[in-house]
């Protein structure tokens, strides 16, 4: 499952991407399980607001967060052997979970601007992994994951605003010129984890027919001290629940700037706190 030339990936780049992770029957059964409860009407923290009657293909469709808190599957899913396989090889020990967000992602709509996930998350004494699962085929059409590799090795970036005509959250991290950004092409079944510090987002989905929808578990390092104050509970892989110390944050956080014509990061600085994609 997991191989060590995905180990000196995540290690090097800051993601891994473990092809076929869940099987076509596995994907159809949560892609119509997560289709069935989005059908079932608002759901706590859906993001934006559901609203039927509205253009916006994200407002009658909004991404569904902490379903876990709820709904029996998406924990077993945030739980799930292969996926704590994966991320305890990655890291050489076992996470902590906290999150699960589905988007839908259907046609016509918006991406997400590129940022950290740990600049929500919090976590000192280590820092939060994503495991991001596809359940359609995500390439550059329907707007799949776009990273930054390598910048897992930076630190967390202040954020700036965000062209929300193009991205259904405000906020993004700039980046130096020519710096490039890489796509990552996913098949149903994939599931691609990263690091808290790696830059990511995605761009709008420019099909017509096409959903591009993506089942995502939160995590945090085993070797935490401290966590951002929204995201209780907190699990072990065995579903009990952990305590962990409250992270206020706004501690600094860098700016790109020029020495010898190079850029380069200083922490000049200071974080704002804002609670995941609202
Ligand atoms: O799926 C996407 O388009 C973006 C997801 C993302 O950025 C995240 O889960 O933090």
């Amino acid at each position: 499952m997991l191989t060590d030339e995905h180990k000196k990936c995540y290690a090097d780049n800051g993601y891994a991407v473990v092809r076929g992770l869940f099987s076509p029957d596995e994907v159809e059964f949560y892609r119509e399980h997560y289709m069935q409860l989005r059908k079932h009407g608002k759901h706590p923290g859906d993001y934006p607001e559901l609203d039927l009657a509205n253009n916006d293909p994200l407002k009658r469709y909004p991404r569904m967060i902490q379903m876990h808190h709820w709904d029996e599957t998406s924990m077993r899913w945030m739980l799930h052997d292969r996926i704590n396989a994966c991320l305890t090889g990655l890291v050489g020990r076992e996470p902590y979970a906290v999150q699960t967000m589905l988007y839908f992602k259907p046609p016509a709509s918006r991406g997400q601007a590129l940022h950290q996930d740990n600049f929500y998350l919090k976590v000192e004494g280590g820092t939060c992994m994503a495991a991001w699962m596809a359940l359609d085929v995500c390439d550059e059409a329907s707007g799949c994951l776009q990273i930054v590799p390598g910048s897992h090795k930076w630190p967390l970036l202040c954020t700036t605003q965000a062209d929300t005509k193009v991205s259904f959250t405000d906020i993004t991290v700039p980046l130096p010129p020519g710096q490039v950004v890489q796509p990552v092409l996913m098949d149903p079944g994939d599931v691609m984890f990263f690091h808290g510090s790696l830059i990511h987002g995605s761009f709008p989905n420019t099909t017509t027919d096409r959903f591009r929808r993506a089942l995502i578990g939160h995590y945090v390092e085993g070797t935490a001290e401290k966590l951002g104050q929204w995201y209780r509970p907190l699990y072990r892989m065995d579903g009990t629940v952990v305590d962990i110390e409250e992270n206020p944050g706004g501690g600094p956080c860098g700016v790109w700037v020029e020495a010898d014509g190079t850029p380069v990061i200083e922490m000049v600085g200071q974080e704002t706190v804002r609670r995941k994609h609202e």
